[in-house]
Parts: structure tokens; sequence; C-alpha cells
């Protein structure tokens, strides 16, 4: 390299220190990101590779096993940790995994608080994993943060917040719950999966842990299933980097890559879900079949005020429920659907629609589910970005097949 070219690389590295000052959309696009070093590739070449050769032994270029690290994957570990503000990102297999070293913090006797309505994997291995090493699990309404403090005892170790929560859609105030784990010494870690960094951004409101679900807006395409941690705590980073290490669940660079370019686009994609998400709420409230609808946007949700204090805007995701409350009704609405596919997942460009109570969230039992509202006839849909006129249509097809 001449010198003008050493100069250019240095600029361009430097990036990453810059991106403290950028903005969303130009963090999604730059930060943790610089050219390929050995031929200028703009895009992240996906290192397909399980090991590194050394000069000599522990003489590398920091690289060693794929396992621990891997360029593709750092790059990506990099960009998150910069769109949640933290300072360490941390890649795993899927958002179960995530879940899973976060938990392995933990030792028995210790104990976790958590939100009531939450992902039935969450739940499910909450209840039949770790009980199963010893920890405690008190699953309790957060809707109104000043009532946490009663749960709280000298075994508390960690305090587990979905917001919004999946399926029923229920706002947590991040910061009220912050306050209170911070003044006993647990830790708050915060699922952000259905909000995503773009819309809220748990760390700065004093979460110690944030969790993702990659596969879902993060990803974006419906292709990949990847999980994350973001945390601020350097300490706290280090130990999550052992377990991610020393448990192994890492996803592929393949992978990796998939997911840098969703993010590039995720600001966008995120404004578009958030657009159609509001259209088909107003749209399903306003229908004669349809019961209740459940969206942070409304003003008479019970913490709209929270959404709107703690949130950028209120996403893609919608449950509801018919007036004709039997399974079959809400089968044959989703039947009818075109557009919105009957599926599992969420946060993809194409509409999705799910039945929690037999799909997502047959894991929790039946009266766990309904004292949240999950009832049989909730349908909960992830709105994509199509036109949302079509959407519109596809849904009053639907429900006029009732
Ligand atoms: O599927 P996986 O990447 O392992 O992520 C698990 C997970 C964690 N947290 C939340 C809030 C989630 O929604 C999920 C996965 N959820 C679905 C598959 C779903 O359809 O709700």
């Amino acid at each position: 390299m001449d010198s003008r070219d050493s100069k250019r690389w240095t600029s361009l590295l430097s990036k990453k220190k810059e991106q403290d000052t950028m903005k969303f959309a130009t963090k999604a696009i730059h930060a943790g990101i610089a050219p390929d070093p050995s031929t200028g590739a703009i895009m992240t070449p996906i290192y397909q590779t399980s090991t590194y050769v050394q000069e000599s032994p522990e003489v590398h270029k920091g690289f060693e096993y794929s396992r621990t690290h891997n360029p593709t994957r750092t790059t990506l570990q990099d960009n998150l940790a910069a769109l949640e503000n933290g300072s360490v990102g941390l890649c795993f297999a899927s958002g179960m995994a995530a879940i899973d070293a976060i938990l392995k913090l933990l030792k028995p006797g210790d104990e976790v608080i958590s939100t009531n309505d939450l992902y039935g994997g969450t739940y499910r291995i909450f209840t039949k994993v770790f009980e199963k090493y010893g920890i405690k699990f008190h699953f309790v309404a957060m809707e109104k943060a000043n009532d946490l403090e009663q749960y709280f005892n000298e075994s508390t170790k960690l305090v587990w917040v979905e917001t919004p929560t999946n399926p029923m859609m229920n706002i947590i105030d991040i910061a009220g719950i912050a306050e209170i784990t911070k003044k006993k010494g647990v830790l708050l870690a915060v699922d952000n999966t259905f909000a995503t960094p773009f819309l809220q951004t748990p760390l700065d409101l004093g979460a110690d842990i944030v969790m993702h679900s990659v596969t879902k807006y993060l990803a974006g395409h419906s292709d990949v299933v990847m999980g994350a941690i973001v945390v601020k705590d350097e300490q706290l980073g280090k130990e999550l980097a052992f377990l991610q290490n020393a448990c192994g669940a890492v996803p592929g660079p393949q992978d990796c890559f998939l997911v840098l370019r969703g993010i590039k686009t995720l600001h966008i994609r995120m404004e578009r879900h958030s657009q159609n998400g509001k259209t088909i709420a107003a749209f399903l409230v306003n229908h004669p079949k349809v019961a209740r609808v459940y969206w942070p946007g409304f003003e008479v949700h019970p913490n709209h005020q929270v959404a709107v204090k703690q949130m950028k805007d209120f996403g893609g995701m919608i449950s509801f429920t018919l007036k004709d409350n039997r399974t079959e009704a809400a089968f044959k609405v989703m039947e009818h659907l075109r557009l919105f596919s009957v599926a599992e997942s969420l946060g993809g460009v194409e509409s999705l629609c799910g039945h929690p109570a037999t799909m997502t969230h047959a894991s929790i039992p039946k009266a766990e589910r309904e004292k949240v509202g999950l009832v049989d006839s909730l349908i909960r849909l992830s709105v994509g970005i199509e036109d949302a006129e079509d959407l519109k249509r596809d849904l009053a097809l639907a429900l006029e097949a009732l």
C-alpha cells in the first residue's frame, strides 16, 4: 500500500470511532463495518472457515477458531452493539440460544421475575429446562412498574421483560422497572424482538441486557434463524462471551452475512411496518366482526403513554379477537387470508398470521394463557411491508367469509 492508500484505509476503518455520533440509519449501514482489508470488498465477506492458520502457536491475526471468533460474525456483533447503544454484541444460533446463555449467568437457588405474557418458547425454557436446575421463576403482570417491588427477595437475580409482549402487545415501562432493579442490584434483561433498536433502545432506559430473536425484524426476510445479546457493561459482556464460546451455540458466517444485509434496510422497513400496522389496526378496530384489537398505538391501550415515551412508533404486530369467539371462527378467517400466510414467526417483509393458542404459545398451559387474555380465538398478525390497501382488502374478504 502506498501512503495515499493507507490514509484511506485509516479513515475508513476509523468509522467505528465515529459511530457514536451517527444517526440510526447511518449506523445500520456503516457501524462496525469496514471494507475488507485484503480486497476492498464493500460487503463483509462470508468467512466460511472453521479455523485460521497461525504463524506460530499464539501468533495469529486475532482469529483462532470460528466458534470463538469469525470475522463475518464479529462485524455483525459490532453493528448490533452500535444499534443498541451498547459496547458488546454477541450472536447465537437462535433467539432461544441467546436466552439460554443469559440464564446460564444464574446458579441454583437464584430467582427470576418475568413478565406473565411472553413468547411460548421463553416460558418453556424457563419452566421445563431451567427449573430443573434449581432456578425459580415468578410470572407477574408488570404493566404497573411500581407493583413489582413486592416480588423481590434476596434470591432474586434477574428480571425478564418482553415489551411489547408476545402476543398480547402489553407495554412495560423499562425505565420504571430499571429504577427498581438498580436499587435492588438485580439484572434487567429486555427481549427487544418486537420493537427492534429502531423503535426502542432498552440499554438507554437502564436495562443491563438486551436480547433479540434476530430471526425476526433484524434479519427481516424470513430466511435466517439467529439470536443476539447486547450489553453496555464490559465485564458482563465478557461473562456472556465466555458462555457463547464455552457452550458453543454460534451462528454460521453465511447467516451473519444475510443479517448484515437485512439490517441495512431495518430503518425503512420498520417505518413501513409501523405505518401499515397503524392502517390495519384502525381497519380492524372498526370492523363489525372484530371484538378486541391489541395494539399499543391506540390511546385506549392501558400503557399507550408509556409506549409513546419509550418507543419511536408502534411497529407491525397486532393481535385481535372475533365477536364469534369459537376457535373454528378464528381458523376460518385465517384460512381465507391470501396475503397473510398462516405461519409461525414474524418480522419479515411478507405478512403472516398466527394462532398463538395452538402455534407459538401452545407450550403455555391453557389456564396460564387465559389469565393474560390469550384466548383460543386470538389471532396474531405480523403486518408486512406490502401495500396497506391490499392487506386491508385481504382481511376484509377473509372476515366476510365468516
Ligand atoms: O425463534 P428464535 O429465534 O429462537 O427466537 C425465540 C423468540 C424469542 N423472543 C421472542 C419475543 C420471540 O418472538 C421468539 C420467537 N418467536 C416466534 C417464533 C413467534 O412466532 O412468536
